[in-house]
């Protein structure tokens, strides 16, 4: 017994994590089908201990699945994502294709499972940097309401894919070694410019809007004000990119609802809020960082501060596997909750 459970993009970064969270979680699969661009079709991949081979996806793929999970980009989202609903799958789609539409869900199962239950086939799985931010954030805000929120993130380079990671790879070996190299990556593979990512830190993520921010900085302030269901919300992002090779970190300043609240309240809201782990004794030197995290499903919260000047602000620092809460486990997290909710 067990659900029909298709990957399209199941050799990508996330389709492996997604696979390796299917296994873990022992998630009840009956029957599944991997299936990804014409370029990666034939390949073998192993799933609990038998092995699959990777088909190309096209819309009869779907046929008889019951979940499907998209981690193979925007356009095929957008083109084989409404053929898996036309077949009677729910899809989990883990690209920005349909996040902002108002029909589709956008879940953080910490946060707004509730929504789950007005999905029409698709659900959309957030950006990774916005995820983890609102695990975080959603304690918060049950307690005191939220007023404001302004972050500063720090990202791994495996967020931008397998390419990013060889190019960081490349540059610091060549770097040691005193050779040659020139990016053709980061950071973004289809912008005019490329620049050096080791032993450096660029303020762009994603391509640049009409505003002055970038893609990625406006996902974030998009999709937490829906998650959130704070249509109101000021948030403000900058988003930049560090030779980390997996685990985004996050500096955000917060404005509470009410006053009053002190450190050791919010760590007591960080201590029992679900997939949320405080990290923070500065006499100790513990805080989240990256290298930590990588591998685990849960955010990690730490150098917790009330602002000095402003009533009701807070520092955070907040850190997550970008590969696993940030995109395979959040999707996975949305189809359990799917199955205890009756929705598949
Ligand atoms: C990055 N956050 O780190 C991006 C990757 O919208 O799902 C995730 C892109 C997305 O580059």
């Amino acid at each position: 017994t067990g659900y029909r459970v298709a990957i399209a993009g199941a050799t990508g970064a996330v389709g492996q994590q997604m696979l390796k969270t299917l296994e873990e979680r022992n998630f009840p699969v009956s029957e599944l089908k991997l299936l990804s661009s014409e370029r990666s079709a034939g390949k073998i991949v192993m799933f609990k201990g038998k092995s699959y081979t990777v088909e190309a996806a096209k819309p009869e793929s779907f046929e008889n699945i019951q979940i499907a999970l998209f981690s193979a980009g925007g356009s095929v989202s957008k083109e084989l994502a409404p053929e898996a609903v036309k077949r009677g799958a729910i899809v989990i789609d883990n690209t920005s294709a349909f996040r902002m539409d108002p029909d589709v869900p956008l879940v953080v199962p910490e946060v707004n499972e509730h929504a789950l239950k007005l999905h029409n086939g698709i659900i959309a799985n957030p950006n990774c940097s916005t995820i983890q931010m609102v695990a975080a954030l959603e304690p918060l805000r049950k307690a005191y309401g939220l007023n404001k929120v302004v972050v500063s993130t720090y990202q791994a380079v495996s967020g931008a894919g397998a390419a990013a990671i060889n190019e960081l790879h490349d540059q610091t070996r060549a770097i040691l070694d005193g050779t040659e190299f020139t990016p053709s990556v980061l950071p973004v593979k289809g912008d005019e410019k490329h620049y050096q990512i080791a032993y450096n830190a660029i303020p762009q993520i994603d391509k640049f809007q009409d505003n002055g921010y970038t893609f990625e900085e406006m996902k974030m302030i998009n999709e937490t004000k829906k998650i959130m269901e704070l249509p109101g919300l000021p948030v403000a992002a900058t988003c930049v990119r560090l030779p980390v090779v997996t685990g985004h970190s996050e500096s955000v300043y917060i404005e509470l609802g009410k006053g009053g609240a002190e450190v050791a309240d919010l760590h007591k809201l960080f201590n029992e809020a679900p997939g949320i782990q405080l990290q923070d004794i500065p006499a100790e030197q513990i805080y989240p960082m990256p290298a930590d995290c990588v591998g685990k499903y849960d955010v990690f919260v730490g150098r917790v501060r009330k602002d000095l000047d402003t009533d009701y602000g807070f520092h955070l620092w907040i850190v997550s596997d970008n590969l696993l809460k940030g995109a395979a486990w959040n999707s996975v997290q949305i189809a359990e909750s799917l199955i205890k909710l009756d929705l598949v």
